[in-house]
């Protein structure tokens, strides 16, 4: 496995941040993106001294930038072996009928869409080499709709569609399809869903024990160390307090 290399989307922050330094730590070459491009620099010197790394700060909305920026990847970099499609928030908690249409297009142009132009920009690069393996990274609320959780549900719904349309078609391929979905995990993630309030977002985790990105970056190491013969296709990982979306064993004073 090690030199082996992994681009991961979204690892500014959260899952994507505590993978990239995991991975970092056995070795694999990484490239790295976001839009931050301070939180990029800051782990291009620090993953740096373990590990190749490159960085590349756009948008997963920007199709144009992001294929030509894979397009002219130096061919040492170009062999991407592993693909971690993580980029992605929620935006919002509302009802349907009181939702923000720009959250709507947020979550459907990063999470949906987002998602398939990385794949479709670098799939071709596995099929050339007939070998690769994607991570979709997908949620409960892909397996599950919960109250005012509608348009983000829908978009892991459609996560969930895809990794298993993407195993089937590139199955031919030798090409390995894994999703893996979390239950909560406390990150930036509510952060972004309430706007930057705070308080709100610390709510979210109170009085159990959340996942931390870290659980949810052991697993991904798990997946992709598993001999080639084996793809983990479709986890679930909820902490112990969570039983689903909605049943969370909260003990609040
Ligand atoms: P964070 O908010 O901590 O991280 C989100 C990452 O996605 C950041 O690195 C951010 O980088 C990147 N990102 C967001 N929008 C864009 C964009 N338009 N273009 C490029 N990059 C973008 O949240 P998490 O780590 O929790 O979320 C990672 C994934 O895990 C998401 O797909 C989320 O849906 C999923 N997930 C999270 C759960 C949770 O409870 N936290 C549970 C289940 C799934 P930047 O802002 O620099 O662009
Ligand atoms: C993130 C977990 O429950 O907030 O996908 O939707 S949840």
């Amino acid at each position: 496995m090690i030199g082996k290399t992994v681009f991961i989307s979204g690892a500014t922050s959260g899952i994507g941040k505590a993978t990239a330094e995991l991975l970092a730590k056995e070795g694999y070459r990484l490239i790295l993106t976001g839009r931050r491009e301070e939180r990029l620099a800051e782990l291009e010197t620090s993953l740096g001294k373990v590990t190749k790394v490159l960085t590349l700060a756009f948008d997963v909305r920007d199709r144009e930038r992001l294929t030509e920026l894979i397009a002219e990847l130096d061919p040492e970099w170009k062999t991407i072996d592993v693909l971690i499609n993580n980029a992605g928030n929620a935006h919002g908690l509302d009802s349907i009928q009181s939702g923000s249409i720009d959250d709507w297009d947020a979550m459907i142009d990063i999470n949906v869409k987002g998602l398939l132009y990385l794949s479709k920009a670098i799939i071709p690069i596995m099929i050339e080499r007939e070998s690769g393996h994607i991570i979709n990274i997908g949620s409960i609320a892909g397996k599950e709709v919960y109250p005012n959780g509608n348009v983000y549900c829908a978009s892991k719904h459609a996560v969930d569609a895809i990794n298993n349309g993407m195993r089937m078609d590139l199955n031919k391929h030798g090409i390995r399809v894994s999703a893996i979905n979390p239950g909560l995990v406390e990150t930036e993630f509510s952060e972004v869903r309430f706007k930057g309030d705070k308080d709100r977002a610390k709510s979210v985790y109170k009085g159990f024990s959340p996942l931390r990105a870290e659980d949810i970056a052991d697993i991904i190491l798990f997946a992709i160390t598993r001999p080639n013969h084996v793809n983990i296709s479709d986890l679930i990982v909820l902490p112990t307090d969570q039983a689903s979306s909605t049943i969370i064993n909260k003990q609040l004073s």
